[in-house]
């Protein structure tokens, strides 16, 4: 897997770099979920495609920005799905952005995830790699070289608190929750990137992160392959916990579209038992 990780620093560097030097206009496309593509999602995209292809192991790869499987290599063992360049419409404003990568074994689902990588976009660009059984990592650049910091561990609880979604179109139960977190202390950290509002409860203690079933998006927003499978390995292994609105981990997903979605809650214990017991799972 070290040739996969060290394409994804080559990749972090490159989609750093474009970040900083290219236009931020927006493409005259959409991606697959009709959402208007920036050209900064199309060329970190591309950039991706371009490293991956020199990796014999990559077979394929799936893109949260196009339909379809992209075959690399007919001899490769992994499926890697990924989103570019997720929350990329921060960028405008100069908000940290990232990118994440699911890399797969065999047919698309939780289970067949044999590793998760993200990488954050901001002041600097740090990494978190996660392995099934063992705790995530940390790894920071300094000096333009990834270093090795440590280990990720979330605490039983936390402080943070990460609501996703418009609030208007919550459920009352779902606000009510949101709402006793607040009131038991709880710091509203929020940034509508997926990226940085999990990286920051990971390396801040823990808290919550949820993206309900909202009656805007009843599915939830936040892409199942890409994205909530990614983080819910990672937030597992940190030794938290994610889960849907019905209390199922969200690493027995079994998606039936590659750009399916699902509502999503990921965090240290205490807050996912206090959501449990607030949508009456437990
Ligand atoms: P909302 C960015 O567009 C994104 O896909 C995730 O990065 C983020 O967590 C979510 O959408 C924010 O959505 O509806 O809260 O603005």
């Amino acid at each position: 897997m070290e040739d996969i990780i060290d394409a994804i620093k080559e990749i972090a560097h490159r989609i750093d770099e474009a970040i900083k030097m290219e236009d931020l206009g927006y493409s005259d496309s959409e991606n697959s979920s009709g959402e208007d593509q920036l050209k900064l999602d199309v060329q970190s995209d591309i950039i991706i495609e371009k490293v991956f292809a020199k990796i014999g192991r990559v077979k394929d790869l799936v893109s949260e920005e196009k339909e379809g499987v992209h075959h690399l290599h007919d001899d490769g063992k992994y499926t890697i799905c990924y989103d570019p360049l997720d929350g990329s419409s921060l960028v405008d404003v100069n908000l940290s952005v990232g990118s994440i990568f699911g890399i797969y074994e065999g047919e698309l689902r939780a289970e067949n995830m044999v590793a998760s990588v993200y990488v954050i976009y901001g002041p600097r660009i740090e990494m978190i790699v996660a392995f099934r059984g063992s705790r995530p990592m940390l790894y920071c650049t300094r000096r333009n070289h990834f270093e090795e910091i440590g280990e990720i561990v979330l605490n039983e609880k936390g402080n943070q608190n990460a609501p996703g979604g418009t609030q208007m179109n919550w459920t009352p139960n779902h606000k009510k929750f949101v709402t006793s977190l607040f009131d038991e202390g709880y710091r509203l950290r929020y940034s509508g990137g997926m990226v940085p509002d999990l990286h920051q409860i990971l390396l801040k203690g823990g808290g919550l992160f949820s993206y309900p079933a909202t009656s805007d998006k009843p599915d939830g927003k936040l892409r199942q392959l890409f994205e909530v499978i990614p983080f819910a390995l990672i937030y597992e292994e940190a030794g938290g916990q994610a889960i849907d609105e019905n209390g199922n981990r969200l690493m027995e997903l079994i998606p039936s579209h590659p750009h399916d979605t699902s509502p999503c809650f990921f965090g240290s214990n205490y807050e996912i038992e206090a959501m449990k017991k607030a949508y009456g799972l437990n």
